[in-house]
């Protein structure tokens, strides 16, 4: 775990979330602040700082948080308009929890390029 990694409070259930999917893996919750009607973060249980930090070995785990996404998105019900899935990788994207996760954003129009 990391020292005073709030991801990793969450996962443990040392702190609240409204947790969507749990598994021995990953878990998912609605972001706190959301930007958009659906908005969830998929983290894994390992504390991986920054997708910078990514070996190959983590990429069966990146492709099922993916997967995990696509089936929230549905379950969310905005699969069928649209949805964006997005990791901020370090201050200048936007990163501000330092344990990698994916947001799952959806349920409005979407603009692009992002800000
Ligand atoms: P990022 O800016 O990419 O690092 O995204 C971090 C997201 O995590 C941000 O959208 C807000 C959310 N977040 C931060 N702290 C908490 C928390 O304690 N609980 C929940 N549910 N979400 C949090």
């Amino acid at each position: 775990m990391g020292k005073d990694c709030i991801f990793c409070k969450i996962a443990a259930g040392d702190i609240p979330a409204t947790k969507l999917h749990e598994d021995e893996e990953m878990v998912a919750f609605r972001d706190v602040a959301p930007k958009a009607p659906t908005h969830i973060i998929i983290i894994p249980r390992a504390h991986i700082p920054t997708i910078n930090d990514l070996k190959p070995e983590h990429a069966p785990l990146i492709g099922r948080m993916l997967l995990l996404a696509k089936q929230l998105a549905a379950r969310a019900g905005v699969a069928e308009k649209g949805y964006r899935m997005v990791f901020n990788c370090n201050a200048a994207a936007g990163q501000s929890v330092w344990h990698i996760h994916l947001h799952l954003l959806g349920g409005r129009d979407l603009g692009w390029p992002p800000g």
